[in-house]
């Protein structure tokens, strides 16, 4: 059965993979239990039991949802622009898009990693990965805001992240693409096998501050590299990862990459590579990759370019690098909550390979090589292998793991989740899924000790099971309750863009150390406004600084002339608020960019350019009180040359008074004209 698909000839071998697209299961609208609108049920006032943070794919952003609800919390920017609070657009926040190739305004967001400390949830971090420009981001679970974006160098997709070691040492990411890097990059594409390369990069965690760097990265063979997964227990020192594409082809690789009848998992002694760079076996390349980092006194960013990457190759470090046989394409690479077993998830697979860490280990020490792939030790297959799950389904992907030694794999093509025992690799269950579901989550999955009690499936497809919202419809979410022997539907949730991973985690390790506000006093922006008395405009050639601040239901100054056409007009808005849940937003009419959400205490900047004169309205965007609708200002902007005088106020009736009729300098318009 292995070598099946080999046999075909190519035309049959298309029609396989064209079908491969999806069937869908009978009996879309299968009953569920009327227990199960209780089990979901969480009254309103109440708080759900987990946090889900979902991958929002190509949207780039990461959404938070409360479990059992499927309630939607929050959505997160992380790489792509969020007009909804100025993400990216903000002088503060711009520099957290940065980039070697500049300001890069979108990413396709796969994979989510909490962080752990021994392999268990710390509630700390999120890391989320960028596909299309390789980036790692951290986000802080306190304020739920992108902290930290780092670029990987001599990456081209990083796919197969972001990843992590058992303490958060890591977080890791490997290219998706191999491509020529280093100094010879334009090549013919025909030269793959001589000229393509790829990486895994190894992303040191600072234990206390989670900042990250760039420690070393493995140069690989060009091959492509899908997921991921680290060591735990027994296996903490390795990583793994899944890889297709070990033919090595530049054109039609659904067919071409799929000649083979086993691709590879790829084992790193991670361990072994940091003695390595510890003891200089690496070399420097020249690079240049950014790191953005948000300061959340100054709440402002600031991005750095890296001009160096520390390269190991597997030739002058032996024994850091294996490969091992694994049945066509695989996509999901998981390890087990024990450590001990990686499950590899060939997509064309006709069986679920479990591979045994122990195994591995002693036919590392005995050898027991079937031949080595561009001079990396390939072990034997049988040498490695815990067993197969047989006839598991059609397409497995992704593989998560309970409490109590069963394992849960999503299968795309046959649209359901098969349950099924790590120790005997048994059968136990199966339930449709509506439909082609890609990752799949339990609760505590990826850890040493999961949580089990809920599984969520993440749907490609969702056909008929929502109103019609023309030709796309929301991916989906499914819920089930996986306490019992059989797996139970309990609910459908639309979910924001494409989810590929989600991973959840008690609220309990979160809720209590929730950022709520800033303090004020705090605050270090270099333009913030402590109070209102401290408002003030000032000018510097054709640069106007506007230091405003916003408390209900007011924004001072709300009254400035003596702006021109051709200036650019920076407002600082300082929230004032020292209040829970009490943002302000500002925005002024023509603004080509958005509008700023200020979180009480914070500071944020909007920039604009008049290019007409005119009289342009400001208000607050956020309903923030019963007068909400009156917080609200005006700029005078006026011609090139002219000479109307900086001036601002709030309360005063005409802050130019007679100078806006006749031209003259204002006597007393309550303003202090800029210096
Ligand atoms: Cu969607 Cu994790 Cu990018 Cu599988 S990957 S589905
Ligand atoms: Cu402030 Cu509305």
């Amino acid at each position: 059965m292995k070598s099946y698909l080999v046999l075909l000839s190519c035309a049959s071998l298309t029609f396989i993979l064209l079908s491969m697209q999806s069937c869908q299961p009978k009996g879309a609208s299968a009953a569920v239990s009327s227990e199960a609108a209780k089990a979901v049920y969480v009254p309103p006032g109440k708080y759900d039991e987990y946090y889900d943070f979902v991958s929002g794919g190509f949207n780039g952003q990461l959404s938070v949802y409360g479990l059992p609800s499927g309630r939607l919390l929050k959505i997160l920017p992380v790489f792509s622009v969020f007009p909804e609070n100025g993400y990216g657009y903000s002088e503060e926040t711009k520099a957290m898009l940065n980039s070697s190739h500049g300001f890069v305004p979108w990413d396709d967001l796969h994979h989510v990693s909490l962080s752990t400390t021994n392999g268990e949830h710390d509630g700390r971090w999120v890391f989320t990965n960028g596909v299309n420009t390789p980036r790692i981001a951290r986000l802080d679970l306190a304020n739920f805001k992108t902290m930290e974006i780092i670029e990987l160098p001599n990456s081209a997709g990083n796919h197969s992240s972001p990843y992590i070691t058992e303490n958060t040492e890591y977080v890791v990411g490997s290219t998706r693409f191999s491509v020529p890097i280093g100094d010879k990059v334009d090549v013919p594409i025909n030269t793959y096998k001589q000229n393509f390369k790829g990486t895994v990069s190894f992303v040191k965690v600072d234990p206390n501050s989670g900042r990250m760097n760039i420690a070393f990265q493995i140069l690989t063979p060009g091959i492509d590299f899908d997921l991921a997964r680290g060591g735990k227990n027994k296996s903490h020192d390795w990583f793994f990862f899944s890889c297709y594409n070990s033919e090595r082809a530049n054109t039609l690789l659904e067919v071409n990459a799929s000649a083979k009848d086993k691709d590879f998992i790829m084992a790193i002694n991670w361990k072994k590579a940091e003695e390595y760079a510890k003891a200089g076996k690496g070399k420097n390349w020249p690079v240049s990759y950014a790191h953005n980092i948000y300061d959340e006194k100054t709440h402002t960013a600031t991005s750095t370019m890296i001009k160096e990457v520390l390269v190991l190759d597997p030739k002058d470090c032996p024994d850091m690098v294996y490969f091992m046989p694994c049945p066509k394409s695989p996509h999901g690479c998981d390890v087990d909550p024990s450590g001990e077993y990686i499950v590899g998830s060939g997509k064309l697979a006709a069986a679920i390979p479990v591979f045994s860490f122990t195994k591995m280990e002693q036919a590392i020490a005995a050898k027991n090589f079937e031949g080595t792939f561009e001079g990396i030790p390939v072990l034997k297959y049988d040498a490695v292998l815990h067993g197969e799950v047989q006839k598991p389904g059609l397409g497995p992907l992704h593989t998560e793991f309970d409490e109590k030694g069963n394992a849960y794999t999503s299968m795309f093509v046959s649209s359901e989740i098969v349950k099924w025992r790590v120790k005997d690799l048994k059968i136990l269950d199966r339930v449709p899924t509506y439909y082609s579901i890609g990752h799949l989550s339990v609760m505590g999955g990826p850890t040493k000790k999961p949580y089990g009690k809920y599984m969520v499936a993440y749907n490609k497809i969702t056909k008929d099971r929502y109103l019609p919202t023309g030709p796309e419809l929301a991916q989906s979410a499914q819920l089930y309750d996986i306490s019992g022997d059989k797996m139970k539907l309990l609910l459908d949730f639309p979910t924001v863009a494409e989810p590929h991973y989600a991973e959840a985690l008690p609220a309990s390790l979160i809720v209590k150390k929730n950022v709520k506000i800033y303090k004020i006093e705090e605050n270090a922006h270099p333009y913030a406004t402590k109070g209102e008395g401290l408002a003030k405009v000032t000018r510097n050639g054709n640069i106007v600084h506007v230091y405003m601040t916003a408390i209900r239901s007011h924004l001072t100054p709300d009254n400035i002339e003596g702006v021109k056409v051709g200036d650019s007009v920076y407002f600082h808005l300082t929230n004032l608020e020292q209040d829970w849940d009490v943002p302000h937003g500002f925005a002024i009419k023509h603004a080509n960019n958005a509008e700023i959400l200020i979180m009480p205490g914070e500071t944020q900047t909007l920039a604009f350019k008049p290019d007409r004169p005119g009289i342009y309205p400001f208000y607050c965007t956020d309903f923030c009180s019963a007068l909400h609708q009156e917080m609200q200002g005006y700029l005078r902007v006026s011609p090139v040359g002219s000479n109307v005088p900086l001036a601002f106020s709030t309360g005063k009736k005409n802050p130019s008074d007679s100078a806006a009729a006749s031209g003259a300098k204002p006597t007393d318009t309550g303003a202090k004209p800029s210096r």
